[in-house]
């Protein structure tokens, strides 16, 4: 039985990836929620997280620490979290590596806000371009390789979780997207994980004041 050590739903943005591998593929778990600062490393995470952070995956006594690894682990012993044809599955782990290592400006200007919908604001240069390499990765999977289903890859795959929190930031800082990203951000929007994962941010109180306090800078609720 494996246990699943991640942060509030409300801001907790990797946990959301593992969360949702283990949530969409109906694979059993144990979720211990911890409150995350945002301040990143802390030694109190290091108690139940080797790298200081969440999520952490614990199978048995044995833990697997960062989102990819634990895709990586979960894959090895559950079908279909990576797409079967190998094309696909080499563009899904890049495009996944590419979210792990990249898109600072759109992070750090859009922190995940799942109870938050702000009227926005135009996107600062760096951020926009961090806006516009999501749509150009989204469509380009969309085009080639999605034809099967409404997802990046046709069916749900590891690609489609690391990529489920900007969909989240992109409902919640109001950003206009051409129509082929749009309808898959409905489609994320729709999936019944996605669904539960909403459901218990909605229920949470803890607050994280930086977070907050971008309400104002995006013109508030809309
Ligand atoms: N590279 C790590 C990033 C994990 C990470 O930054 N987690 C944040 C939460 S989203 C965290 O644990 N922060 C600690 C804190 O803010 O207390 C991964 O892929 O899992």
């Amino acid at each position: 039985m494996y246990t699943l050590y991640c942060g509030n739903k409300n801001y907790s943005s990797w946990s959301l990836r593992a969360w949702l591998l283990l949530a969409h593929y109906g694979i059993p778990f144990e979720e211990r929620m911890v409150s995350v600062s945002g301040r990143g490393v802390s030694e109190e995470h290091r108690a139940y997280s080797g790298n200081g952070l969440v999520p952490c995956l614990h199978d048995g006594d044995f833990q697997i620490w960062e989102t990819l690894a634990i895709a990586e682990y979960l894959a090895e012993r559950h079908p279909g979290i990576w797409p079967g044809d190998p094309l696909a599955r080499a563009r899904a782990r890049s495009i996944s590596a590419e979210m792990h290592a990249g898109f600072g400006a759109l992070r750090g200007a859009m922190p995940m806000n799942v109870k938050l919908r702000l009227k926005g604001r135009p996107a600062a240069p760096e951020v926009q371009t961090d806006i516009d390499r999501v749509v150009a990765i989204w469509s380009e999977a969309r085009q080639q390789f999605g034809q099967g289903g409404q997802w990046l890859f046709g069916g749900f795959s590891a690609a489609d979780a690391m990529y489920a929190p900007i969909v989240w930031r992109f409902a919640t800082y109001n950003v206009q997207l051409p129509a082929i990203a749009q309808a898959y951000c409905d489609a994320m929007l729709e999936l019944p994980a996605m669904k539960l994962w909403e459901m218990g941010a909605l229920a949470e109180k803890a607050c994280i004041a930086e977070c907050d306090a971008l309400v104002a800078e995006y013109g508030g609720a809309r």
